[in-house]
């Protein structure tokens, strides 16, 4: 399968996360995507196509438009005030608070518009962000296009990312953009598949009340687990969505055989569904080794991860999400790529 591919993912790069209370640099890094390119490269796994430039309208199919022009202008907002460190909101409408007005301020911006703090913005991030959009839509054009499969090396991730708010490294939803393309040009129903170790909680609340695209997700306990707020069992979706999310959480210490069921029944409601596409929001977080994260999945278990997914004899669009353990995030990836192509030949 072909991979898109865009060098300015690297103008993305904050500087500090909080992180169990302490300063750490940002786990979201170059490196990540780098790693997984040159494992792409390795194994030969197709070739490597820069992305071509949709504009703004796909994006704003998904995002709301003050939303995408608030990330666009925020870095000058916050030059302008002689600030030179990455931007970070650091206050949130919460319980009690107002959300009927939105704040002229920077700062109150940053809050108005986020989820937590893991959303630093700097000089590049904008840049960083709508190339990492453009990828996600490239792919879902060689889709459009008659391949099979495609794998959308994106970064910045995307699925913390709701239509007017960003959160946990994440922007712009870009499994959600591309989804979103896919049924603008002619498929009838999308299946959008998380496979991070995090609830897709971005992805869940834009397709909610859909029932053209259906929400299917394995992740940590939102009991125990970011991002805390969303991703239990019983969400199950809205109106015309009723019955078109559905959700796995599944415990920390979570290894392949747990791991496995769970995966098969997602599967087989995916199958239920009869999508034309499946959308799968790749991340690798779930790897023994990963460091913020707490499932015990090996690399070896994602060849049988991607073979699982291949079984499903659908049209299959790859988006890259999480996955810290950056030696490890290439291998662990195309894994998941190998297996499926292995399954997919039959
Ligand atoms: C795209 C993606 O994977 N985003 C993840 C964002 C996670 N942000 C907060 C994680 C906090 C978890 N606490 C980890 C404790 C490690 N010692
Ligand atoms: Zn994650």
């Amino acid at each position: 399968m072909k991979t898109i591919y865009s060098d300015t993912h690297r103008l993305h790069h904050g500087k500090v996360e909080l992180i169990d209370g302490e300063m750490k640099p940002c786990f979201e890094m170059p490196k990540r995507a780098d790693t997984v390119l040159a494992r792409v490269r390795a194994v030969g796994l197709g070739e490597v196509l820069a992305p071509r430039d949709f504009g703004r309208a796909p994006i704003e199919a998904i995002h709301e438009a003050p939303f995408v022009q608030f990330l666009q202008d925020a870095w000058s907002e916050w030059t302008a005030l002689g600030r030179t460190h990455d931007a970070l909101p650091l206050v949130w409408p919460v319980r009690g608070l107002r959300t009927d007005r939105v704040p002229q301020s920077i700062d109150g911006k940053m809050g108005y518009y986020s989820m937590d703090a893991g959303v630093p913005i700097t000089a590049g991030t904008w840049t960083a962000i709508y190339q990492s959009a453009q990828v996600a839509l490239t792919a879902a054009d060689r889709m459009v296009q008659g391949d099979k499969a495609a794998f959308a090396l994106c970064r910045p991730p995307g699925h913390h990312a709701a239509a007017g708010m960003m959160g946990g490294y994440c922007y712009l939803n870009n499994a959600a953009i591309a989804a979103q393309y896919l049924r603008d040009h002619g498929a009838a129903r999308i299946l959008v598949l998380d496979v991070d170790y995090h609830h897709g909680n971005g992805t869940q609340s834009i397709f909610y009340e859909r029932g053209d695209v259906s929400f299917v997700s394995l992740h940590g306990d939102p009991l125990v687990e970011y991002p805390n707020f969303l991703g239990y069992a019983d969400e199950l979706g809205e109106g015309e969505g009723r019955g078109h999310n559905h959700n796995f959480p599944l415990p920390h210490g979570t290894a392949w055989h747990t791991y496995g069921p769970a995966l098969d029944a997602a599967c087989r409601v995916a199958e239920a569904y009869r999508p034309d596409a499946i959308i799968v929001s790749l991340g690798v977080d779930t790897f023994e080794e990963d460091p913020i994260s707490r499932f015990k999945l090996r690399s070896e278990d994602y060849l049988r991860m991607g073979e699982r997914i291949g079984a499903l004899g659908r049209p299959t669009l790859f988006v890259f999400e999480g996955g810290y353990a950056v030696d490890a995030v290439g291998v662990n990836a195309v894994n998941v790529l190998t297996g499926y192509e292995d399954a997919a030949r039959g």
